[in-house]
């Protein structure tokens, strides 16, 4: 096959949309059959193109298509792919040492960014950090420390909630394909209530923020028994589960009644934080202290790394080789991390995602009163989604969501759709992206839709 030759990625790839061929083209359909033949089945792909580049609010392929990326790797490339301050500390941390296993040896980076977590992370009471390889085993450990610190087993976890694809993980994420099918048994002690879903809640919004809360804590007290329960894991804002915003007071309450049983409460911000939802954290849109806040994604500028933090007195409850791993907290990934948190603090991401906000909410909020298929638009900063649904009703349409997701690819532009019922079209441009490519990637959206 002959490649064409891939530009430089990073910022200074031209931030537009073109398209050389179909999508996918001849030299991706290529690379498929190879991926066929090489990779396990079990691996699926919103969109087969392959990637040579990337950078801003663009990816290229092997075909010289440059498409709107509006999923960031899901989450995770919020300062952009390959941003400048991420290559640097990369680039030299890789010349300097790659790997010496933090329980071997330590390094200065590994602490720093521990620091910074501690530094950023909801509540100024004293903390610490470790760090770890992904998410799911960011919240695996959140819950290890969690039993060791309260001597308790129950673990409560929501509906729609995700956490991970390990076997304590998937015991914890609600739904069931493709996450679960056939890979039970899965781990015990683990309960599920559930989720303060405005739109899909029994009776509406209104009865949802009247009414979740009480649900929530009178099921644990009657299935569970609060003295029982080490932890109340939760994703402030969902996300796998369908972009989910609990009403106002939810979060705060939980919080309060968890305080009051003794139960460690952990926010989920593997998808949620790192500026995503215009705030540090989506936990600080209401001032909610997490005891225990899980992080990844967004972290490291793609590089893999994942962090638990939390209260000192918790985190330091477990015994001195209680907690570790291999690659945990690798020197390369570190380097990332401290240089996505500067990007961050220096462009003022949080910012730039309430200003994707600000553009996005209200083309979506039009194009819902013009479209019957839309249940629901909701979601904060550039971490927002709609629901579809058959028209003047609330059942999942997701085959309507395909479609959309199918036209946008076409067009040029990566969306994904996630939700239990695979019915909401999900968006999660990077944080860095131009207000030109927004503009456009919500044309081809209105579009898809018109065409639905
Ligand atoms: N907690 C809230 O969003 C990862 C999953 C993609 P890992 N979400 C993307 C897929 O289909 O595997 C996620 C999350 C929340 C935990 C996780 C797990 O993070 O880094 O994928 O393990």
């Amino acid at each position: 096959m002959t490649h064409i030759a891939p530009p430089a990625g990073g910022p200074s790839l031209p931030q537009r949309r073109h398209l050389a061929t179909e999508i996918p083209g001849p030299l991706s359909r290529e690379l498929f059959e190879r991926r066929q033949r090489s990779v396990a089945r079990g691996l699926s792909h919103v969109l087969p193109v392959f990637v040579t580049a990337a950078g801003g609010g663009v990816l290229v392929d092997v075909d010289g298509n440059s498409l709107i990326d509006f999923g960031s790797g899901i989450a995770v490339t919020s300062v952009g792919n390959s941003a400048d301050l991420v290559v640097t500390r990369v680039t030299d941390q890789v010349a300097q040492f790659t790997h010496t296993c933090f329980m071997v040896a330590p390094y200065e980076g590994y602490v720093e960014v521990c620091e910074q977590l501690n530094r950023l992370t909801p509540g100024d009471h004293e903390k610490r950090s470790a760090l770890f390889n992904s998410g799911a085993e960011a919240v695996e450990n959140a819950v290890k420390i969690a039993r060791h610190a309260t001597g308790r087993d129950a673990i409560v976890v929501f509906d729609h909630a995700y956490h991970g694809r390990t076997n304590l993980t998937m015991a914890m994420t609600a739904k069931n394909m493709p996450y679960k099918e056939g890979f039970g048994p899965f781990a015990g002690e683990v309960y599920r209530v559930p989720m303060a879903y405005p739109f899909r809640w029994p009776g509406g919004p209104a009865r949802c923020a009247a009414e979740a809360l009480d649900v929530v804590t009178s099921l644990i007290h009657a299935q569970v028994g609060e003295e029982n329960v080490a932890a109340v894991v939760i994703e402030p804002v969902q996300g796998e589960g369908g972009f989910i915003v609990p009403p106002d007071g939810f979060l705060p309450g939980l919080a309060e009644f968890c305080h009051r049983h003794g139960i460690v409460f952990i926010a989920d911000e593997i998808q949620s934080g790192f500026c995503r939802t215009g705030d540090w954290f989506a936990c600080d849109h209401e001032n909610v202290v997490p005891d225990l806040i899980t992080t990844a994604k967004g972290i490291a500028g793609g590089l893999p790394l994942a962090g638990v933090t939390g209260r000192a007195e918790l985190m330091d409850a477990v015994h001195p080789g209680g907690l570790g791993g291999t690659y945990g907290g690798n020197p390369v990934a570190c380097a990332a991390a401290l240089g996505a948190i500067e990007t961050m603090e220096k462009e003022d991401l949080a910012d730039a995602a309430r200003a994707i906000e600000a553009t996005m909410l209200p083309r979506l909020r039009t194009l819902a009163e013009a479209t019957p298929a839309i249940g629901d638009v909701r979601g904060r900063g550039a971490m927002l989604a709609v629901e579809l649904v058959r028209p003047g009703t609330t059942e999942p349409d997701a085959a309507a969501a395909a479609t959309v997701a199918k036209t946008c690819h076409a067009a040029g532009m990566i969306v994904l759709t996630c939700g239990t019922f695979g019915n909401v079209l999900r968006l999660l441009p990077p944080l860095v992206i131009g207000q030109p490519l927004l503009t456009e990637g919500l044309d081809i959206l209105a579009d898809a839709f018109a065409a639905l």
